[in-house]
């Protein structure tokens, strides 16, 4: 069991404590063009935090929301926020002006730090922009302050962090995270299967608004004293490419984009990495096997989610088995259970519940009786765990298919075709249908070059049906070319399943 003291600021332990250990002068943040020190970040933020106090009155508890792209202004507002005692409202850089209007509503912030090039937000807030030639920007504002700040002394149970998710069905939430949750992650998930170290460079794709970024990109790193590279957008050719050039050891990403980067031209380039970390959506067993066949690298799979701020089933090196997820992190209980809460065998299909340091509480919202049911934070994804306690995918709970009476999970008709040479990404829903009551219908996204046309359709379904049962196969193939998403990456099911029922 993970025990904290009483009194606990996590931006102190995560920057300050790590000063104290291991000098100011150690490689903290990278971009292409710039390398920050952990003694620059901490005067920055330090300086940051006197502006806030000063000029925009922020007192601890407070809410600050920010909004920008992966860079160290955001990093620095992220840590200066922390240590004044306020709480962070982490958003997603694409979302549009009146989705950050739905989460000001929600969250009332006293203050938006924006980057300027996402400064086109609501009114009714004072913004402060950075990144841009404004002389009042807060970068201009805080060279002028001083360089030392006392964090403030935050309860470890004082809220620190307000983690917006809309899910993949729409309507937004803010979770709540404690600072000692911030911790928590990177003392269960990152210590006991990613296992960094000090001489490691991070790297990835996900948003610092998205729980996935903030852990893998910013707390894992700074909790050992490692660095990391912030990449404000990067195609996956792009990725491998400034993975090379940096020497990037550790890489979070997504499913789709480990795909992606098979094909890059510096695919050479990622037999460096020492660790990858894949979530946000299920990795296929194919995908897997592709990169390590191509790479040497043994992907780490998990499931993570915003409730519980980070990844709870995982498992690295030679306890990995491909297509599962992992194995419980220690520090979290999982189990799967019937719609009654009762824990089925293993071997039999359930819901995902899980348990820990880390748990579900949202901001002023009926769902979370939905989500927290006798103690287990319930997931939305139907699991088997087998009789070694490997916990294996099968759907999102409302993405299981009932077509003549049979049972099918979406994912792994997805997981049938993305084996397919010619598939770079595909989503799987159930539509109506008048004699089946529902029909499975593959929406497929084709390497660029291969016609969409009928003749592919019929190579797809053949396809599956030799991999998988064939009553699995898709009756309707579509070809897109590209899938609805949410900002942090995750396919939205749902709006496909919207446009088929009307
Ligand atoms: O989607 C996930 O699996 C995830 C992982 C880590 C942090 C947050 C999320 C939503």
């Amino acid at each position: 069991e993970l025990r904290y003291p009483e009194r606990l600021n996590c931006a102190e332990q995560l920057l300050d404590e790590t000063i104290r250990r291991f000098g100011p002068d150690r490689p903290c943040l990278r971009t292409d063009g710039e390398m920050w020190t952990y003694g620059d970040l901490a005067r920055r933020s330090n300086q940051i935090a006197h502006v806030l106090t000063k000029d925009f009155g922020v007192v601890p508890g407070n809410r600050v929301l920010l909004r920008g792209p992966n860079n160290p202004w955001l990093v620095a507002t992220w840590f200066a926020v922390l240590k004044m005692g306020a709480v962070a409202v982490t958003t997603m850089p694409l979302l549009r002006a009146k989705e950050v209007s739905e989460l000001i509503e929600l969250t009332r912030p006293s203050v938006l730090v924006t980057d300027q090039r996402y400064a086109d937000v609501p009114g009714g807030v004072a913004v402060l922009p950075y990144g841009g030639d404004d002389p009042a920007d807060l970068v201009a504002r805080a060279a002028a302050q001083d360089e030392a700040f006392t964090c403030v002394d935050t309860a470890a149970d004082d809220v620190a962090l307000l983690a917006p998710t809309s899910g993949t069905t729409g309507k937004p939430k803010a979770t709540m995270h404690f600072h000692r949750d911030v911790l928590a992650n990177a003392d269960t998930f990152a210590k006991y299967v990613l296992k960094p170290t000090i001489d490691d460079v991070f790297t990835g794709t996900p948003p610092i608004g998205f729980t996935f970024g903030l852990g893998g990109l910013v707390v894992f790193p700074l909790r050992v004293g490692a660095s990391t590279l912030l990449l404000e957008r990067a195609t996956p050719n792009e990725l491998a490419a400034a993975i090379e050039r940096h020497r990037v050891t550790v890489l979070f990403t997504a499913p789709t984009a480990y795909k992606a980067m098979l094909a890059s031209e510096n695919v050479i380039g990622l037999k460096g990495l020492r660790r990858c970390v894949s979530a946000g959506e299920h990795l296929p067993a194919a995908t897997w096997e592709e990169f390590h066949r191509a790479t040497g690298v043994r992907i780490i799979n998990g499931i993570g989610g915003t409730e519980l701020l980070h990844i709870f089933v995982s498992a690295a090196d030679e306890d990995i088995r491909p297509g599962s997820t992992g194995k419980t992190v220690p520090g979290f209980q999982a189990a799967i259970l019937d719609e009654e809460g009762v824990p089925v065998p293993d071997g039999v299909a359930g819901r995902l519940a899980v348990r820990g340091p880390t748990g579900c509480r949202y901001l002023a919202d009926e769902r979370q009786a939905q989500y927290v049911q006798g103690g287990w934070n319930i997931t939305g994804d139907t699991y088997i765990r087998d009789a070694d306690g490997y916990f294996w995918y099968q759907a999102r709970n409302d993405d299981m298919i009932v077509s003549s009476g049979y049972n099918i999970a979406g994912p792994e008709v997805e997981q049938a075709l993305i084996e397919h040479p010619d598939v770079v990404e595909t989503a799987v829903i159930g539509a109506p249908d008048a004699t089946r009551g529902m029909i499975v219908q593959a929406f497929v996204v084709l390497r660029p070059g291969v016609p969409a046309d009928a003749a592919k359709a019929t190579e797809l379904q053949d396809f599956v049906k030799a991999t998988i049962a064939p009553y699995k196969y898709p009756r309707a193939v579509e070809f897109v070319a590209t899938l609805p998403k949410t900002p942090s990456g995750k396919i939205q099911r749902y709006k496909l399943r919207d446009a088929a029922t009307t």
